[in-house]
């Protein structure tokens, strides 16, 4: 009697334990059976600074990127000085975390200074801006060799009806400059990865240009092991069908698929507003910025079934999607309330203004566990 009423104990409390230790699984212990799942992080979080960022980023959290500090004008402000204090800080924090890092970015149009592009007074001519791209990517991609899994070489290239964009870059060099980087990239480390990052992706011509341009590339011999969908969305665009196209499209032309940058942006939005393209902005008015305190729940509830239907579509790729990385902690934290019109309040992220876990995070989890 004694013998088995010890055994039923025994056997209640391996139930009771293991069904706590599944309340507290977070993201990663779910999801990371599939794909890295992260966020980006701000100069503040990556210093260890917000502790309270640090928790979630513990619980759930097995990859991160710099929000900012590793882009070409925080890197290398004036040319051939490079300030890799902040980078390494961050560097610092992945190891005391057990966190993998992705590099972003090292060639991008915007965040870049100006000294880039000019000579003297003109402007660059191909060899120096060649030289320069080579220089700064080989500086970049050595000194972080061994503590980068993998690199955004060209960042947002490509317009939305899949022309190339009009960047500097392009102007000067015409599309070789993305080759040289990528080229560049990987003679400076072998074995680091090299991804392609771009937004809008759901948008066919748009697609259809970035598998051109890997194809390109892997025919001349180049090395691009990614493609990167940010998926700044919202809660009506991209249409499911389009974004699930790409992300077959991508995996067809034999590179993995990674959701960078993913965030949904609930506000309303003029009528021309579209991607992230960082040069859009309008004048704030109050109809812009209805939810100040605190979404209606009607709001609430469809936001939430739009987390749930895109992390439904990452399930159904699960074996395509190699990362899905947030852009930000908690919403408070995120560049929308900033973009396209300043001083908004606005929901896009899983952690709420207090930090608090949103239920969806639990329900994201389920999910991937098919309950
Ligand atoms: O979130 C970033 C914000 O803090 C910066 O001010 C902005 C500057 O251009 O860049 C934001 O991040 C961008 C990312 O690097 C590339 N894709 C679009 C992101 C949102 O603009």
């Amino acid at each position: 009697m004694y013998r088995w009423s010890r055994l039923i104990l025994i056997l209640l409390c391996g139930i009771l334990s293991s069904s706590s230790a599944e309340a507290r699984s977070g993201l990663k212990d779910v999801l990371g059976r599939y794909f890295l799942i992260g966020s980006c992080l701000n100069h503040h979080q990556s210093a260890g600074r917000d502790e309270r960022a640090t928790r979630i980023v513990d619980r759930h959290f097995n990859v991160v990127v710099a929000e900012n500090i590793m882009k070409p004008g925080p890197l290398e402000p004036r040319e051939g000085e490079f300030d890799f204090r902040a980078a390494d800080e961050l560097v610092a924090y992945t190891r005391q975390h057990g966190l993998a890092l992705t590099g972003h970015c090292l060639i991008w149009h915007s965040q870049i200074p100006d000294w880039f592009f000019r000579d003297g007074e003109g402007p660059a001519s191909r060899e120096l801006l060649t030289e320069r791209i080579r220089r700064h990517v080989t500086a970049v991609v050595t000194h972080f060799k061994g503590k980068v899994k993998g690199w955004d070489v060209v960042n947002e290239a490509i317009e939305w009806d899949g022309s190339y964009r009009r960047s500097p870059f392009y102007n000067i060099l015409g599309e070789d400059f993305i080759e040289i980087a990528f080229r560049a990239a990987h003679e400076a480390d072998p074995d680091v990865e090299l991804y392609y990052n771009d937004y809008s992706m759901d948008i066919p011509a748009k697609r259809q240009a970035v598998c051109r341009m890997v194809r390109r590339l892997k025919e001349r011999g180049v090395r691009i092991d990614g493609v990167g969908m940010q998926s700044h969305v919202g809660l009506v665009y991209p249409r499911l069908n389009d974004y699930e196209a790409s992300i077959d499209s991508f995996a067809a032309c034999g590179v993995k698929v990674m959701i960078t940058e993913l965030d949904v942006n609930v506000l309303p939005n003029p009528d021309q507003f579209g991607g992230a393209a960082i040069d859009q902005s309008y004048e704030y008015r109050q109809k812009w910025n209805p939810y100040t305190e605190g979404l209606p729940a009607d709001v609430e509830k469809q936001l939430e079934e739009r987390w749930l239907s895109l992390f439904e579509v990452y399930y159904r790729h699960r074996h395509q999607i190699s990362r899905v990385n947030l852009w930000g902690i908690a919403d408070h934290h995120s560049w929308l309330n900033g973009w396209p019109i300043p001083g908004r309040t606005n929901y896009p992220l899983l952690f709420d203004r207090e930090y608090r876990e949103k239920p969806v995070v639990k329900k994201i989890i389920a999910l991937f566990r098919g309950q």
